[in-house]
C-alpha cells in the first residue's frame, strides 16, 4: 500500500497517532503538503461522508476521524504556509450558530494565516451578534461564516443584515459545503468562495485592496 492509501486507511479507522506519524514520513518522503491534503485526508473525509449519508457509520465513527483528519492537518499547516509579502489584516471567523462543524472552518484559518492574515477563530456555535461584537472590537476587515447544515446558512443573512444595519467597514465572505455563489447573492453577502485555499486567495485580494 502507498503511503497516502495508508493515510486514508488510519484515518478511517481513526488512528490519529498513526495518521500524524504517516503524514511526516510522507513529508520527509518529498509527498507535497497539498497532495496529501486533497488527495489522502480530505479525499478520506470525502469518502467518510458519503458513508455516513448513507448510514453505513455513524456520529462516533465520523468524529473518530475526524479528529484523525485534524491531528494530520496540524502536522502539514507549517508547510501550507505562504511566503508572500503581502499587507495584513484582520478576519473574523466562525462557524455559525446551531452548526458544530468545524473541519472546514480550520482549514480556512490555516490557509489564511499561511497568507499572512491575522485570523480570530471564534470557534463554533456563532450568533450573528458575536460575529458583530468581535469584528468591531478587533476591528476587523473581513467577517468570515462557515456554515455546513442548511438548517444554518440563515445564520448568515443575519450577520450580512447586522452589518448593513450598522454600516460597519467590513466584507462578509461565506462558505461551505451547502452555500453557494447563488445563496451568496441572495442574502447580499460581499464573497462566496468554493475552498480554503480560494477563501485565503480571496481574503488576501480584498485585504491588497483595503490597504491601497
Ligand atoms: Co455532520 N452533517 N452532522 N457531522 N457531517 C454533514 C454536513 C451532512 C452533509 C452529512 C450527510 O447527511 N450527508 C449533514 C448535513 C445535511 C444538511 O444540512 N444538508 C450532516 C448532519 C445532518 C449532521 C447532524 C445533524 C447529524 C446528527 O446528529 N444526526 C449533526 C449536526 C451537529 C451540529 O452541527 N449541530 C452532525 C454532526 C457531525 C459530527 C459531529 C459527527 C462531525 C463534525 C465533526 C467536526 O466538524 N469537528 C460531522 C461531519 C464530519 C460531517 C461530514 C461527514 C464531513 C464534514 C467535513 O468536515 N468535511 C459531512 C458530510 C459531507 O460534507 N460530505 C456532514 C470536510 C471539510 C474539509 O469540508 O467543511 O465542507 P467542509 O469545508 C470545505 C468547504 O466547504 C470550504 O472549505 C473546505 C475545503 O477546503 N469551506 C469554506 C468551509 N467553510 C468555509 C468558509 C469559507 C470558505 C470556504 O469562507 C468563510
Amino acid at each position: 500500500m502507498d503511503k497516502l492509501s495508508e493515510i486514508k486507511e488510519l484515518m478511517q479507522q481513526g488512528r490519529a497517532k498513526n495518521v500524524v506519524t504517516l503524514v511526516q514520513e510522507a513529508l520527509d518522503e518529498g509527498i507535497e503538503a497539498n497532495v496529501i491534503l486533497n488527495d489522502a485526508l480530505l479525499a478520506e473525509m470525502a469518502i467518510i461522508g458519503d458513508k455516513f449519508k448513507r448510514e453505513e457509520i455513524f456520529v462516533p465513527e465520523v468524529l473518530v476521524a475526524a479528529r484523525a483528519m485534524n491531528k494530520g492537518v496540524e502536522v502539514l499547516k507549517p508547510y501550507l504556509q505562504d511566503s508572500s509579502n503581502i499587507s495584513k489584516g484582520t478576519a473574523v471567523l466562525g462557524t455559525v450558530k446551531g452548526d458544530l462543524h468545524d473541519i472546514g472552518k480550520n482549514l480556512v484559518r490555516i490557509m489564511m494565516e499561511g497568507k499572512g492574515i491575522d485570523v480570530i477563530d471564534l470557534g463554533t456555535d456563532i450568533s450573528a451578534e458575536t460575529f458583530i461584537d468581535e469584528a468591531k472590537k478587533n476591528h476587523a476587515d473581513i467577517i468570515c461564516c462557515s456554515a455546513l447544515l442548511t438548517t444554518t446558512m440563515p445564520e448568515m443573512k443575519r450577520v450580512v443584515d447586522l452589518v448593513k444595519a450598522e454600516n460597519l467597514d467590513v466584507k462578509v465572505m461565506i462558505g461551505g459545503a451547502p452555500v453557494n455563489q447563488e445563496f451568496c447573492d441572495e442574502i447580499g453577502a460581499d464573497y462566496y468562495t468554493d475552498d480554503a485555499a480560494s477563501a485565503a486567495d480571496v481574503a488576501a485580494s480584498i485585504l491588497e485592496g483595503r490597504a491601497c
